[in-house]
């Protein structure tokens, strides 16, 4: 039976004494009034940490605590076991390199409805659980929003009581810590284990997975020719398992990450051997691939630990979902009948490959058997539309880490073309764009169309993206199997996005609407009856203050800046990228500064402009971005003439737990990427729920936020995708925007000549050079549109109740955007599976 493998779950031990003791008889583990509560966290001090409460530092509380929650989890999560079991339910496999789950404790306090106990139970033996909760390091397992929306699904899927088991990497270390050191990145470890983690529960399962060697063929005993797999490489993977509760409902899912070791036997034979530094690096060699989360990096391309990464990962996951299969007593014919996996991206992608080798080498079933099943588990998200983010593997490579798979990709795709052949004769052309072998320079397996042909269904993410999917990337493809294909837009969870991160305005919305809205966000509508009320704008207004006052202090106790809390917060928050421009907003600022300082701006609308991202280690001009806003923030910030009404505020290690402080305090949400190439984003959507209003392109989820919000609640800007494609066929020349525009020629100027900075014009000039001449991503050509719409938005936010009124629509029209509607979505499209 699906979830059957262990016989109880039992406690990932961190240190030795921080095995659970039995407890005291008065004790009621799943109890939730704050009684219980206030005696199950005395008993965790002493019997797992280990430490009388009067002399426990806050981590040690925190470990106490975080006991306490998971025993609430339990009773819930085995019967979760149970109830699918005893219905023999169809179970999704959700395949992701990629998790940024964000801290637990809060969240699984809000999920389990213990919170208001929690806080009265601390508060009787003197602690704060605000404090206590802070001392949570982040489990960092992903890069941007690819990984933070496959925790969001975790939620809704739980929320919606859909049986899923979430398979991923539990990397040893996470994404960098980021510090700024005189305005540039500095990238620190993420020692996120390093205290122990209580969320995790240990399992008894493992499984082998196999690298490098040769390929064989032999006869059966019937005769039969087969193919098998020499291997040069085993690693073990061993499972850690994360309990995620849904809001409101007693369904707990698992999220089950690998971490690599060493084969126990394989070790020994070189032990016995005398070689014991041998089998110690044999150890250390294999644990390396589970030991850290790759950047986006723009060398990402041809890293073979990374494909050991992915199929390691990958096919533990499928060995795990096979067993728990047969364990149902059910054959493997069957087995897309009672599973559905769906791949976050390519990077799982491995996994088709292996499901045929799987079937075939191991189980016996012929090519057209395994390939059946195979074509009908599979599902495909794509995540991106950037050529050079598209997954390719150099086929020497490939070949050496995984020579059987690649002999059956290569059957694959001879399968694949001699259908096309047939389909569309003496169209060589069209062959060589539709092989999953690329030919281009260095020939390559490129993972994508490995993904479409081997799936039942591919999605994009939101409307423009998958519009541009099927008209442009994978045209071919949609052409031929038009049904395969359909949109998915993203959402993200309000529990953790609205309720957990501001519970001032939500306190105001239950008030106001009641609760209903908690697990259906179209019930926020009901807000609009409120939007000409003036006050209840005012109170609107009141709670958005408390929170802009609450980042306020934050920047002010972190980074020793002033910012006015009535000013307008404008947030340009998101991993930093060239396409994401956070260049155009640097230069907008300085034009803003050139206009205060030659008095042709005479009334500014105070404004705070708040940055936040991390750069790919390698990306030289995304970290040279950075030093740009912060050297315009030293700049203005310190300039007379402008810090009184202007700040600027980078925001080192932005985090989801960060974020969770920064999207509740922003007034305007900055979405100004070029039009075609944010995919969705996401962040768009915690803004929108938290009452921002949006100035961006027409590019991802901004078009339907629009679409939501409606036109007049919402600053609109710059070229469409298609103007894009025309001006760039027209021969785009960045130069003639500069020449055009004496605002942007003064500002651009303005650093070539080190005016703005000291006299320092060196720094910047790759960075000026790049736009001048190529401007690969419109920034010149956005800026006189960006720069006039950006007048509006100040004169709009003088007029507080227009403003306000704004404001509510944004959050009462967000209701599209929860992830629980998406998940409802993948399930009656793509999953076939039924929502509770
Ligand atoms: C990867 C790379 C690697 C090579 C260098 C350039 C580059 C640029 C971007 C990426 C990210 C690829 C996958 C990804 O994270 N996509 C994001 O997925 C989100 C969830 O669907 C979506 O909201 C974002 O728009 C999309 O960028």
């Amino acid at each position: 039976m699906p979830f059957q493998d262990q016989e109880a779950p039992r406690p990932q031990q961190h240190e030795p004494e921080q095995q659970a003791q039995d407890t005291q008889p008065s004790e009621n583990r799943a109890g939730t009034s704050a009684k219980d509560l206030e005696i199950s966290f005395r008993n965790h001090m002493t019997h797992t940490v280990g430490r009388p409460l009067e002399n426990s530092s806050i981590l040690d509380q925190y470990h106490a605590l975080a006991a306490v929650v998971r025993d609430r989890m339990m009773d819930q999560w085995l019967e979760t076991i149970e109830n699918y079991k005893q219905h023999n339910v169809r179970v999704l496999g959700y395949l992701s390199a990629e998790y940024l789950l964000g801290p637990h404790l809060e969240n699984a306090l809000l999920n389990l409805d213990l919170r208001p106990q929690m806080e009265e139970a601390l508060k009787n033996v003197g602690l704060d659980l605000a404090t206590i909760a802070a001392e949570e390091p982040e489990p960092g397992l992903g890069n941007g929003g690819l990984g933070r929306l496959a925790a969001c699904f975790m939620d809704s899927l739980s929320t919606l009581d859909v049986p899923v088991l979430g398979y991923g990497l539990r990397y040893e270390f996470g994404i960098f810590r980021q510090e700024i050191v005189d305005g540039w990145q500095v990238e620190k470890s993420d020692k996120w284990l390093q205290y122990g983690n209580p969320w995790e529960i240990g399992a008894s399962t493992s499984y082998e997975v196999c690298f490098f060697g040769h390929t064989e063929t032999y006869n059966d005993d019937q005769g039969l020719l087969r193919h098998r797999w020499v291997p040069e490489h085993t690693v073990k993977g061993i499972p850690y398992d994360t309990p995620i509760p849904g809001y409101q409902t007693r369904t707990v899912n698992r999220l089950r990450l690998w971490k690599a070791a060493a084969v126990d036997s394989f070790d020994l034979s070189i032990f016995n051997s005398g070689d014991y530094m041998g089998a110690v690096r044999q150890k250390m060699e294999s644990e390396t691939i589970s030991k850290v989360l790759y950047p986006p990096d723009e060398q990402i391309q041809g890293k073979r630990l990374r494909l050991m990464q992915q199929y390691f990962f990958t096919s533990c996951s499928l060995q795990d979902m096979l067993r728990l299969h047969c364990m149902r007593g059910e054959k493997l014919s069957t087995f897309h009948e009672k599973w559905t996996i769906q791949l976050n991206d390519t990077h799982p992608s491995i996994g088709i490959p292996e499901l045929m080798r799987l079937l075939m080498d191991n189980h016996n079933f012929s090519w057209d058997d395994a390939w059946n099943v195979t074509q009908k588990t599979f599902g495909y998200t794509n995540h991106t539309l950037l050529p050079e983010a598209l997954e390719r593997w150099p086929l020497d490579l490939f070949g050496g880490l995984l020579p059987r798979h690649l002999e059956i990709i290569y059957e694959i795709n001879e399968r694949f073309l001699d259908d096309m052949r047939s389909r569309y004769p003496n169209d060589d052309a069209r062959m060589r764009r539709m092989s999953i072998i690329g030919e281009e320079g260095e020939r390559s397996v490129q993972m994508a169309k490995l993904a479409v042909i081997g799936s039942k269904a591919i999605n994009g993410v939101a409307e423009l993206h998958t519009q541009l999917l099927e008209q442009d990337t994978l045209h071919d493809y949609y052409e031929t199997f038009p049904e395969r294909f359909s949109n998915k837009t993203n959402g993200v969870t309000p529990r953790r996005w609205l309720m957990l991160s501001n519970p001032c305005l939500v306190d105001l919305i239950n008030e106001t609407i009641g609760t209903r809205w908690h697990k259906d966000l179209y019930g926020l509508r009901g807000l609009e009856h409120f939007a000409d009320d003036k006050n209840f704008l005012a109170r609107w207004r009141q709670a958005q203050e408390g929170c802009k006052s609450s980042l306020a202090k934050y920047i002010s106790q972190n980074l020793s800046i002033t910012v006015d809390p009535a000013s307008m917060f404008d947030v340009h928050v998101k991993r930093i990228h060239e396409y994401k421009r956070q260049h155009l907003k640097a230069l907008h600022i300085l034009s803003l500064y050139c206009q205060i300082k030659n008095g042709t701006l005479k009334n500014p609308t105070p404004t705070t402009y708040l940055f936040g991202g991390k750069a790919a280690p390698s990306y030289v001009m995304a970290k040279l971005m950075i030093k740009l806003v912060c050297s315009v923030a030293d700049l203005v910030n310190n300039d007379p003439a402008t810090r009184d009404v202007m700040k600027v505020v980078f925001l080192p290690n932005y985090s989801v737990s960060l974020g969770q402080h920064i999207y509740p305090a922003a007034d305007l949400s900055e979405q100004i990427s070029t039009a075609g190439k944010e995919a969705s984003g996401t962040g768009c959507m915690k803004m929108m729920m938290n009452g921002a209003v949006t100035i961006g392109t027409l590019d991802g989820a901004n078009i339907e936020i629009r679409k939501e919000c409606g036109e007049e609640n919402f600053f609109l800007f710059g070229l469409t995708a298609p103007q894009i494609a025309d001006t760039l066929h027209a021969g785009y020349q960045p130069r003639a925007y500069y020449e055009r525009s004496p605002l942007l020629k003064e500002v651009m100027d303005g650093i070539t000549s080190g005016r703005f900075f000291g006299g320092n014009s060196a720094t910047f000039a790759p960075l000026v050079d790049n736009l001048l001449s190529w401007d690969p991503f419109f920034v010149l050509a956005d800026f006189d549109s960006y720069d006039t719409v950006h007048t509006q938005v100040s004169d709009a936010y003088r007029d507080t109740n227009a403003w306000g009124r704004m404001s509510l629509l944004n959050t009462a029209r967000s209701g599209k955007f929860s992830s629980d509607r998406t998940i409802r979505e993948y399930c009656r499209d793509i999953w076939k599976l039924p929502v509770g």
